[in-house]
């Protein structure tokens, strides 16, 4: 209960930051795209990671104020970013309890304009259990975000069930491939024939390939040969400041 007092608090004491994932391109190793993550700062109990409070976030509520200072954390961080580097992204995840709700289409669109950011610059992550509730109204919402120029990808992959009828009825532009099948791919053949299968499934769609959860060489040549466009994992840079996304986005 006492937690559920310190997170009302935390977003305007500022006490939240972000972190940055490298996504790179995985024919020329270029980083051109990363993934924001959440990190509390508890004035007590220190770092806190998203596991550690985003639960609690979603029960009370508060995950939708999180969210929106998020979107505008990471719009006004990508129009850093894309000052150097020109066609950069920049993902955030999105919480079901927010998909639901009619006023993210304004909430996005006031943090890419207040940010000077192109709206095509922003990638918003969905979960497949986000997307379960596949209702009419989330399914316009998602058509109107495409409309605007926001990119969409379907997080975890293959995680969900039904994962299948997702591709046909949500306007995705990626599909990032859950971190379990990677971590398996070196040593399971199922785990690579799920990899590929994916991967060939994704292209017929027209959406762009994450591997998430790249870890060893192994997995990174597996990834390779398998044709994902992108990766994602400790292998290219775990999360860490903007500095740091600079320095490994640096143009060539
Ligand atoms: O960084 P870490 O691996 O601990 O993140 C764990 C999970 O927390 C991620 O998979 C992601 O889905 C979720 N997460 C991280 N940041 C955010 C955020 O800003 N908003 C929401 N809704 N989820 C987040
Ligand atoms: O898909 P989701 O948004 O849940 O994924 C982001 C989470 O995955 C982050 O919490 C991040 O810390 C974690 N992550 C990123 N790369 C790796 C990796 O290579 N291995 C593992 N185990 N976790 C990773
Ligand atoms: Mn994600
Ligand atoms: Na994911």
């Amino acid at each position: 209960a006492e937690l559920i007092a310190d997170l009302r608090r935390a977003v305007d004491e500022r006490q939240l930051h972000l972190e940055y994932q490298p996504i790179v391109d995985l024919a020329t190793g270029a980083v051109r795209s990363a993934e924001a993550l959440v990190r509390w700062r508890h004035p007590r109990l220190g770092l806190l990671a998203p596991a550690a409070f985003l639960p609690l976030a979603e029960e009370t509520g508060l995950i939708v104020p999180i969210d929106r200072w998020v979107i505008h954390e990471a719009c006004r961080a990508a129009a850093t970013w894309r000052a150097r580097v020109p066609e950069a992204t920049v993902a955030v995840n999105i919480a079901a309890a927010h998909l639901r709700r009619p006023d993210l289409i304004a909430t996005v669109t006031a943090a890419t304009a207040s940010a000077g950011l192109a709206p095509r610059a922003l990638t918003l992550e969905l979960t497949e259990s986000a997307l379960i509730d596949g209702s009419e109204a989330v399914l316009e919402r998602l058509a109107q975000l495409r409309e605007l120029g926001i990119r969409i990808a379907i997080d975890d992959f293959g995680t969900g069930y039904s994962s299948l009828s997702y591709l046909h009825r949500i306007p995705a532009t990626e599909l990032k491939i859950d971190r379990s099948f990677v971590a398996r791919l070196d040593t399971d053949a199922r785990a690579y024939a799920t990899v590929e299968m994916v991967t060939r499934l994704a292209g017929a769609f027209d959406l762009a390939v994450v591997a998430e959860g790249v870890e060893t060489e192994g997995q990174h040549a597996a990834v390779t040969a398998i044709g994902c466009v992108h990766g994602q994992g400790y292998r290219y840079g775990r999360p860490g400041g903007l500095s740091a996304l600079h320095a490994l986005a640096a143009p060539r």
